[in-house]
Protein backbone atom coordinates (compact mmCIF):
# COMPACT_ATOMS: atom_id res chain seq x y z
CA UNK A 1 0.00 0.00 0.00
CA UNK A 2 2.85 1.99 0.48
CA UNK A 3 3.31 2.45 -3.25
CA UNK A 4 -0.06 4.20 -3.62
CA UNK A 5 0.23 6.43 -0.57
CA UNK A 6 3.54 7.84 -2.99
CA UNK A 7 1.72 8.23 -6.15
CA UNK A 8 -0.95 10.26 -4.53
CA UNK A 9 1.80 12.26 -3.16
CA UNK A 10 4.18 13.02 -5.76
CA UNK A 11 1.47 15.40 -7.88
CA UNK A 12 0.64 17.40 -4.36
CA UNK A 13 3.93 17.60 -3.96
CA UNK A 14 4.48 19.94 -7.23
CA UNK A 15 1.44 22.16 -6.23
CA UNK A 16 2.78 22.50 -2.55
CA UNK A 17 6.54 21.49 -1.40
CA UNK A 18 5.14 20.99 1.94
CA UNK A 19 2.56 19.03 0.90
CA UNK A 20 4.45 15.63 2.00
CA UNK A 21 6.22 17.01 4.82
CA UNK A 22 9.14 14.39 5.60
CA UNK A 23 8.90 12.52 2.19
CA UNK A 24 12.56 12.96 0.49
CA UNK A 25 11.11 13.21 -2.86
CA UNK A 26 9.00 16.23 -2.20
CA UNK A 27 12.22 18.09 -1.21
CA UNK A 28 13.71 17.32 -4.76
CA UNK A 29 13.87 20.54 -6.96
CA UNK A 30 11.12 19.17 -9.96
CA UNK A 31 14.38 20.45 -12.34
CA UNK A 32 17.24 18.67 -12.98
CA UNK A 33 17.09 15.78 -10.53
CA UNK A 34 17.88 12.40 -10.72
CA UNK A 35 14.59 10.14 -10.34
CA UNK A 36 14.15 7.10 -8.03
CA UNK A 37 14.72 4.24 -9.76
CA UNK A 38 14.60 5.74 -12.99
CA UNK A 39 18.10 5.40 -15.36
CA UNK A 40 19.34 6.27 -18.29
CA UNK A 41 21.91 4.11 -19.95
CA UNK A 42 23.60 4.27 -23.37
CA UNK A 43 22.46 7.72 -24.40
CA UNK A 44 23.96 8.79 -28.03
CA UNK A 45 23.43 11.57 -30.57
CA UNK A 46 24.01 10.41 -33.98
CA UNK A 47 24.63 13.54 -36.48
CA UNK A 48 23.01 14.00 -39.49
CA UNK A 49 24.97 12.38 -42.78
CA UNK A 50 23.83 15.86 -44.41
CA UNK A 51 24.60 18.81 -42.60
CA UNK A 52 20.64 20.61 -41.03
CA UNK A 53 18.68 17.61 -41.27
CA UNK A 54 18.14 16.12 -38.01
CA UNK A 55 19.85 14.03 -35.47
CA UNK A 56 18.90 10.85 -34.23
CA UNK A 57 18.80 10.44 -30.42
CA UNK A 58 18.82 6.75 -28.79
CA UNK A 59 19.10 5.41 -25.35
CA UNK A 60 17.37 3.36 -22.94
CA UNK A 61 15.78 4.14 -19.88
CA UNK A 62 14.71 1.74 -17.26
CA UNK A 63 12.30 2.14 -14.79
CA UNK A 64 12.28 0.29 -11.19
CA UNK A 65 10.37 3.24 -9.47
CA UNK A 66 7.87 0.96 -8.08
CA UNK A 67 5.18 3.08 -10.38
CA UNK A 68 4.14 3.26 -14.03
CA UNK A 69 6.00 6.04 -15.84
CA UNK A 70 4.88 8.29 -18.80
CA UNK A 71 7.66 9.66 -20.70
CA UNK A 72 6.02 13.27 -22.27
CA UNK A 73 9.05 14.81 -24.34
CA UNK A 74 12.95 14.89 -24.94
CA UNK A 75 15.29 17.52 -25.58
CA UNK A 76 18.72 17.55 -26.22
CA UNK A 77 21.26 20.23 -25.27
CA UNK A 78 22.87 22.63 -27.66
CA UNK A 79 20.21 21.50 -29.93
CA UNK A 80 16.40 23.30 -31.29
CA UNK A 81 13.10 21.01 -30.22
CA UNK A 82 13.48 17.21 -30.00
CA UNK A 83 10.40 14.82 -31.12
CA UNK A 84 9.71 11.03 -30.02
CA UNK A 85 9.27 9.13 -32.86
CA UNK A 86 8.87 5.51 -33.76
CA UNK A 87 9.29 4.06 -37.47
CA UNK A 88 6.75 0.98 -37.77
CA UNK A 89 6.95 -1.10 -41.36
CA UNK A 90 9.22 1.57 -42.52
CA UNK A 91 6.79 4.49 -41.62
CA UNK A 92 7.63 6.80 -38.81
CA UNK A 93 4.87 8.20 -37.01
CA UNK A 94 5.62 11.03 -33.63
CA UNK A 95 5.42 9.41 -30.47
CA UNK A 96 3.26 12.09 -28.37
CA UNK A 97 4.25 10.16 -24.52
CA UNK A 98 4.65 6.46 -23.79
CA UNK A 99 4.37 4.77 -20.14
CA UNK A 100 6.73 2.32 -19.00
CA UNK A 101 5.69 0.12 -16.21
CA UNK A 102 7.36 -0.50 -13.30
CA UNK A 103 10.19 -3.21 -13.67
CA UNK A 104 9.91 -2.45 -17.61
CA UNK A 105 13.15 -0.80 -19.99
CA UNK A 106 12.25 0.72 -23.13
CA UNK A 107 14.89 1.18 -25.83
CA UNK A 108 15.37 4.03 -28.50
CA UNK A 109 17.51 3.02 -31.41
CA UNK A 110 18.02 2.53 -35.24
CA UNK A 111 14.56 1.42 -36.32
CA UNK A 112 12.51 1.99 -33.48
CA UNK A 113 11.79 4.57 -31.11
CA UNK A 114 13.87 7.37 -31.85
CA UNK A 115 14.36 10.97 -30.51
CA UNK A 116 14.33 13.40 -33.89
CA UNK A 117 16.58 16.41 -33.30
CA UNK A 118 16.44 19.36 -34.95
CA UNK A 119 18.64 22.36 -35.40
CA UNK A 120 21.87 20.69 -34.02
CA UNK A 121 24.30 23.20 -32.89
CA UNK A 122 27.98 22.99 -34.88
CA UNK A 123 29.59 22.99 -31.81
CA UNK A 124 28.14 18.92 -31.78
CA UNK A 125 31.05 17.20 -32.61
CA UNK A 126 31.70 13.33 -33.25
CA UNK A 127 33.84 12.01 -29.72
CA UNK A 128 32.47 14.74 -27.77
CA UNK A 129 29.32 14.79 -25.28
CA UNK A 130 25.91 16.69 -24.87
CA UNK A 131 22.82 16.15 -22.53
CA UNK A 132 19.43 14.25 -22.99
CA UNK A 133 16.95 15.48 -20.79
CA UNK A 134 13.74 13.26 -20.55
CA UNK A 135 10.51 14.53 -19.12
CA UNK A 136 7.54 12.65 -17.31
CA UNK A 137 4.27 13.54 -17.11
CA UNK A 138 3.93 14.66 -13.83
CA UNK A 139 6.48 17.59 -14.81
CA UNK A 140 9.99 15.71 -13.08
CA UNK A 141 13.00 15.44 -15.24
CA UNK A 142 15.74 13.13 -15.81
CA UNK A 143 19.40 13.83 -17.29
CA UNK A 144 22.06 11.90 -18.65
CA UNK A 145 25.06 12.31 -20.92
CA UNK A 146 25.12 11.69 -24.38
CA UNK A 147 27.92 11.01 -26.68
CA UNK A 148 28.16 12.32 -29.91
CA UNK A 149 28.30 9.93 -33.30
CA UNK A 150 29.72 10.34 -36.65
CA UNK A 151 26.98 9.87 -39.22
CA UNK A 152 26.92 6.12 -40.26
CA UNK A 153 24.68 3.82 -42.01
CA UNK A 154 22.75 2.61 -38.88
CA UNK A 155 22.40 6.35 -37.97
CA UNK A 156 22.04 7.87 -41.28
CA UNK A 157 17.94 7.72 -41.15
CA UNK A 158 15.90 9.54 -43.45
CA UNK A 159 13.74 12.54 -42.35
CA UNK A 160 13.31 13.94 -45.56
CA UNK A 161 10.04 13.28 -46.22
CA UNK A 162 8.54 14.16 -42.60
CU1 LIG B 1 12.07 10.32 -36.86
Amino acid sequence: MKKIALALCLPLALGALSACGGDKKAQTPAGLSAMDGMLIHDGRLVLPAVKGRPAAGYFTVSNQSGSVATLTGVSVAHTGKAEMHVTLDGIMEAVPRLDIGSGQSVSFGPGGKHAMVFDVSPDLQPGGTTELTLTFSDGRKLTAPMQIEAPGMMGAMDHSKM
